[in-house]
């Protein structure tokens, strides 16, 4: 064990260990007596089966018993992929190869996006790792797996209890060959607001130190001040920066004049200015109709015929295959796709549709469609341990209407969680409605995180509380708005193209102070050294990654390293487990770590509560009997 801790540490992996190694490292020292991390597991199993899954989705559609299949893997080191240009070239030998290449290329998002759209970002280390040795073995000439960032890392830590870092690290010792793409929300990190600059660089710094490779940075603004920061920041520690613009409106159709070809060319040049190395269309709503999408790439195309090009959407209505190949012949390198079992709905165009589609063209992918049908299969098996997650969304066929309310695919199924749980989900349609409406009274803006968020919570206020748009223009001085709405028009977020509707700014605004410029700017340094003292004196074994995380999210991190503390590692549980716990009289085995596997068996549950309010569980572990007081929250 003492080996296998300090093989685990950072100074270790960064080859930077010294004299003073043991002193700077005092966890290497301390390791759990064995046996310590399955009893917390037992403890984690009892209280689920006391008090019931933690989601109140648990209840309604339980997880399948499926353990799924993984494909085989040939023996030894998978091809080299585009990830050695990257690393022999740097960005921009990477990035002339992207362009210099004649298919067409893909990024896979099944690691992030599509279960973001899909499953509310529930998919588990766990099973992604499975998959990992194949993916590098089968898909080396992938652009790059998008498998990390937007809400991944919130969730992770909030709801699946997992440090997004280990994820990274270990997702990268598996797959060495392809790039790892992540989404930054540029200012805003991985997070839902601005913060202070220094937060961002150490971010972007750790996460090229931890693997990541290319950078999707958008604005949900698509506010220039703070897409630059989230660039710098990435260029500075070395990464691929792939600048996105966030695609609102509708190009093909004249009518709609705010965001225009001008527009977004207007943008694109300001980016490739600022230096982005691979330009990127991030059409998060999947609002790209094959025609739009012709002549954006080909208006791009025209402008920068050395930039590679990489187009992002979503199958919402179900155009998506059809608006990916127009852009293909329209000039771009990248297109974005999920596999199979991922794809389609709110989640991206199907990659076998895409790839079957462009075979025998020039733009053939050269991806065979048995093996994506072995990597698709593993996932049909896998999303239905996640089935509690796609309970509550009645979207079971591709919706035009999204070309009218324009919600972002990974906010769609969360809209419709959000309102059922606040006893809304009849009137979904009529938030669908108040989105519209809301996105005009605020501006016409883009909308991706946050401020996509910002337009849902002012839906869901004015269906509440059965308000039209004219309602709220008229009285918008007395009504208490949600926080999010007043922090917008304050700029809190940044500056939306074509400024703040009046006079309703003023009137939410009332007096309080406005950001006229980045948000950001203003802000002081995070002291880290504080940081790292303070989170140190409640959890002695944090390491550099949990600062960072608490960096970015101080409550979720100490929340998830106390409950780590008393749990253990909840993330070698077996899905269903983790999310439902076990059946009385299941047995099931947990690798705790390499060589050290336990067997554990739930027998029984006392049916009543002791005096004190705890409820007995009774287990097996490894053929030792084992009891557990939980209290009984009943
Ligand atoms: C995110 O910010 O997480 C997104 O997926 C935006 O599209
Ligand atoms: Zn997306």
């Amino acid at each position: 064990p003492f080996l296998m801790n300090v093989v685990q540490t950072e100074a270790f992996l960064s080859k930077a260990v010294t004299t003073r190694f043991i002193k700077e490292n005092p966890q290497v020292l301390k390791f759990p007596p064995f046996g310590q991390s399955s009893r917390k597991l037992l403890r984690y199993c009892s209280m689920i089966l006391v008090n019931g899954p933690k989601s109140p989705l648990g209840t309604k559609l339980a997880p399948s018993d499926i353990e799924p299949r993984v494909p085989d893997v040939p023996e030894g080191c998978p091809p080299d992929g585009l990830r050695q240009i990257y690393l022999d070239q740097g960005p921009e030998g990477f990035a002339k190869v992207v362009r210099q290449n004649k298919a067409l290329l893909l990024t896979d998002t099944t690691f992030r996006d599509a279960h973001q759209s899909l499953l509310a970002t529930r998919v588990r280390t766990r099973d992604i790792l499975k998959i990992c040795p194949f993916v590098a073995h089968n898909f080396s000439h992938l652009y790059s797996l998008e498998n990390w960032g937007g809400a991944t890392f919130d969730v992770a830590l909030r709801f699946l209890r997992e440090c997004p870092w280990e994820r990274l690290e270990k997702m990268r010792q598996l797959i060495p060959n392809i790039p790892f793409q992540m989404l930054l929300r540029g200012a805003n990190a991985v997070g839902y607001t601005n913060y202070p600059d220094n937060v961002v660089y150490k971010f972007c710094e750790l996460a090229v130190k931890t693997g990541m490779d290319v950078f999707r940075v958008f604005d949900c603004l698509n506010y220039l001040p703070n897409l630059v920061v989230g660039m710098d920041a990435v260029g500075k520690a070395g990464g691929i920066i792939e600048a996105a613009i966030s695609y609102s409106g509708d190009v093909s159709d004249p009518t709609k004049t705010k965001y225009d070809l001008k527009y977004y060319t207007k943008i694109a040049k300001q980016l490739v200015k600022a230096g982005t190395h691979i330009l990127c269309i991030k059409d998060m709503a999947g609002l790209i109709k094959p025609q739009a999408g012709k002549l954006l790439v080909t208006a791009l195309r025209d402008l920068f015929p050395d930039m590679p090009l990489h187009i992002h959407t979503h199958d919402t209505s179900g155009a998506g295959v059809a608006a990916m190949i127009a852009c293909a012949k329209a000039g771009a390198d990248v297109v974005d796709v999920a596999v199979d079992s991922m794809s389609g709905l709110t989640s991206q165009p199907s990659m076998g549709a895409l790839v079957a589609s462009l075979e025998g063209t020039k733009y053939d992918t050269r991806f065979k469609l048995d093996t994506i049908a072995k990597y698709s299969t593993y996932w049909e098996q896998t999303r239905t341990l996640y089935n509690p997650f796609e309970c509550t969304s009645t979207l079971k066929s591709g919706n035009s209407d999204v070309y009218v309310h324009e919600i972002p695919g990974g906010q769609y199924t969360n809209l419709q969680f959000q309102a059922y749980s606040l006893g809304l989900g009849h009137l979904f349609d009529d938030i669908k409605k108040a989105y519209s409406e809301a996105n005009i009274l605020l501006g016409n803006i883009i909308k991706v995180t946050p401020s996509s968020k910002i337009v849902g919570d002012l839906a869901q206020f004015m269906v509440q509380n059965k308000l039209t748009a004219k309602d709220v223009e008229m009285k918008a001085e007395e009504l208490s708005l949600p926080n999010s709405v007043v922090q917008y028009f304050q700029g809190l977020v940044g500056q939306p193209y074509g400024g703040f509707p009046e006079p309703l700014r003023s009137k939410v605004v009332k007096g309080k102070e406005v950001v006229k410029g980045r948000p950001g700017e203003t802000l002081p340094p995070l002291d880290f050294k504080k940081l790292e003292t303070d989170l140190r004196k409640e959890h002695p074994m944090i390491t550099k990654k949990d600062v960072m995380s608490a960096a970015l999210y101080p409550k979720v991190t100490r929340g998830y390293l106390s409950f780590r503390e008393k749990y253990g590692p909840v993330d070698k549980l077996h899905t269903k487990i983790y999310f439902v716990g076990p059946t009385i009289g299941e047995i099931f085995e947990v690798k705790i770590s390499e060589g050290r596997i336990s067997t554990m068996e739930a027998k029984a549950l006392a049916k009543d509560a002791t005096k004190k309010g705890t409820r007995e569980v009774f287990f097996e572990l490894n053929g030792v009997p084992v009891s557990m007081h939980v209290s009984d929250k009943a």
